[in-house]
């Protein structure tokens, strides 16, 4: 007789646990959290960089990245004024709600308003693991193809906002931007979308205004 033992739940419940206790430490000190997501080299860090910069003077942002090894996005934050911290999670694929309850005390939490969660550069695994932030972000890209959706299908149904990244550069990739629309459309019906270009700034606009508005909204 084969006897199952269904470990992969225990780790999910075993997570999502210790995913209430982050967001009860990051509500406690009024903070606004977001986990954003993408493949790697999609622009998680260069939009990380032009939201900071963009909100100084209006919203301290403190920055965890997560990636396999080296500091390099976190300093790109640091340089762009955010407080950062590195997580390298040793050849994991994703966050979870446990390396960010590692990372959260080596960040003053009174002293930010938006803390933003660079997870590690995949289309699959980060999507499984909630780690106690309030919204979900994705980051896509033109040059990525307009089929992720419908092949990453996971990766779109669970996220609150899809950032449409590079769209100076369709003028020069085979990027259908209805196909992909469509694709959304029927994992994530209505989910906001922000097509912008964190090279020339186009569309940064409508993408920072619906953050603030976040922000304003978790205030109450
Ligand atoms: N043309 C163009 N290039 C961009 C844009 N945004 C980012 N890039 C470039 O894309 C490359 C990857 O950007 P990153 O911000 O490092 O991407 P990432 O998702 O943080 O990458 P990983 O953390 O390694 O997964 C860099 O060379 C950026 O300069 C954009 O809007 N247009
Ligand atoms: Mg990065």
């Amino acid at each position: 007789m084969t006897k199952n033992i269904p470990v992969v739940e225990r780790i999910l419940s075993a997570n999502d646990r210790l995913a209430e206790e982050n967001r009860a430490a990051i509500d406690a000190a009024g903070v606004f959290a977001l986990n954003v997501m993408a493949s790697p080299g999609a622009g998680k860090t260069s939009l990380i960089e032009q939201t900071v910069r963009a909100l100084q003077g209006k919203l301290r942002v403190g920055m965890i990245n997560g990636d396999i090894a080296t500091s390099l996005d976190a300093d790109r934050a640091a340089a762009a004024g955010a407080t950062a911290v590195q997580i390298n999670t040793g050849g994991e694929c994703h966050l979870d709600a446990v390396m960010l309850h590692a990372a959260l005390p080596r960040l003053d939490l009174e002293s930010i308003d938006l803390l933003i969660v660079e997870n590690v550069g995949n289309l699959v695994c980060p999507a499984g693991f909630a780690l106690g932030t309030h919204k979900n972000i994705l980051v896509a890209s033109t040059p990525e193809g307009d089929d992720k959706p419908y092949k990453y299908p996971g990766m779109y149904r669970g996220v609150d906002a899809v950032v449409i990244n590079k769209i100076d550069l369709l003028p020069y990739v085979p990027f259908r931007m209805d196909f992909f629309k469509k694709g959304i459309q029927a994992l994530n019906p209505g989910v906001v979308q922000f097509p912008l270009s964190c090279q020339t700034g186009q569309g940064l606009e409508a993408w920072l205004d619906w953050l603030l508005l976040q922000v304003e909204l978790n205030q109450g």
